[in-house]
């Protein structure tokens, strides 16, 4: 049925007039594989929007876990202890890991690494509101594991089931690594609540109080205003709500909370026995969006520090290259 609005687009989005038997039927059967909850791989028949809309997500994840990076990176030099920055390393570590498992799947759609970047460069691609905020205090770091990555898994777990097969699978590995960076961020502020000084619990919740709201509108935009769900959801591309998985981070997180003995900053947050779900106040959409145009406290700092980072790489990824065709013509030869 959602094919029948493919049928007014065509290959850059624009206007189709005419479309084939053929594809009429390519698309059907498409249809009926997405319905029968089949994966879909990269050398499968896709309709073009599928792959374009694929290519948009999981470039824009790969971008996220990349630019995410740089607000933790900032503390690992002042980390409190060396247990804590040999957690912290290896966690950034990891988020880079996922960058690059995802610019893998992302590449077996026909995009490569480098267009990908380069429109990340160039301002054109978008990458997760939440990390054009800064990491002022040590606590920020506990709080991101906490809420970040809490927010992360709880929208990740359901693309473990993506209709597209080299994305989901890339997802499970994510996930379990995203678990773990949880709960070490949870049970890092634990210890300074629990063991710290006034001032160490004054600074988690000064921390929670700054994160909250950018971490709940991680979810995107309300289901009402989110123009790309109706046929991500329909394509088994999203398989949860943008509104639903929010609800559900709310719930849990609230519990956790009280575990932490920290509040979260909003009065309207309340459990709801007749919706068994936690009521929760107004979200500033205004601040979401402009965030996502490029006008956050961290945008401008966070996009340059991946343009350095590329431009300072060139001569390595030159030396890759040339040892690559070295080792290639030493085959050849042999
Ligand atoms: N930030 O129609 P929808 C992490 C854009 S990974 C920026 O609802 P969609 C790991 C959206 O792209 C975090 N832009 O869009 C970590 C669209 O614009 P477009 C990243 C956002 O795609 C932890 C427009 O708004 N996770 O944290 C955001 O159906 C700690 C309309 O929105 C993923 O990427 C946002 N928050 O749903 C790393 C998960 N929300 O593209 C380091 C995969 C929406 O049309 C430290 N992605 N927009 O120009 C998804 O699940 C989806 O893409 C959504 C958005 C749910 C993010």
């Amino acid at each position: 049925m959602y094919t029948q609005a493919m049928d007014t687009m065509g290959k850059d989005g624009g206007p189709k007039a005419v479309r084939s038997a053929e594809d009429h039927q390519l698309e059907q059967r498409f249809d009926a594989r997405i319905e029968a909850g089949e994966f879909v791989e990269p050398k499968d028949w896709m309709p073009d929007h599928y792959r374009k809309t694929l290519v948009r997500q999981i470039s824009q994840h790969a971008h996220s876990e990349i630019v995410g990076m740089l607000p933790e990176g900032n503390w690992i030099t002042r980390a409190p202890t060396l247990k804590r920055k040999a957690i912290l390393l290896a966690k950034v570590q990891d988020e880079g890991g996922h960058g690059l498992y995802l610019y893998s799947a992302a590449e077996t759609l026909g995009t490569s690494r480098d267009q990908m970047l380069e429109a990340l460069h160039a301002g054109k691609a978008k990458y997760s509101s939440i990390f054009n905020y800064p990491t002022l205090t040590w606590a920020d770091v506990g709080v991101i594991g906490w809420l970040v990555d809490g927010a992360a898994i709880m929208n990740q777990v359901p693309i473990c089931r993506c209709s597209y097969g080299p994305y989901a699978r890339a997802m499970i590995r994510i996930c379990r690594e995203e678990s773990f960076h949880q709960r070490q961020g949870f049970e890092s502020l634990l210890t300074m609540m629990e063991k710290g000084t006034d001032a160490q619990r004054a600074m988690v919740q000064d921390a929670v109080d700054r994160w909250w709201w950018p971490s709940i509108m991680m979810f995107g935009p309300p289901d009402d205003q989110s123009p790309n769900s109706a046929l991500s959801m329909k394509w088994g591309i999203k398989r949860v709500s943008n509104d639903e998985l929010r609800q559900r981070f709310i719930d849990a997180t609230a519990e956790q909370a009280k575990v932490l003995g920290v509040t979260l900053p909003d009065p309207e947050l309340k459990w709801n026995e007749e919706r068994q779900h936690y009521d929760f106040g107004k979200i500033d959409w205004d601040e979401f969006w402009r965030v996502i145009a490029g006008h956050g406290p961290c945008n401008q700092e966070r996009l340059a520090a991946r343009v350095k980072a590329w431009d300072d790489g060139e001569w390595v990824r030159e030396a890759a290259l040339a040892y690559a065709r070295k080792q290639e013509l030493q085959q050849q030869a042999a």
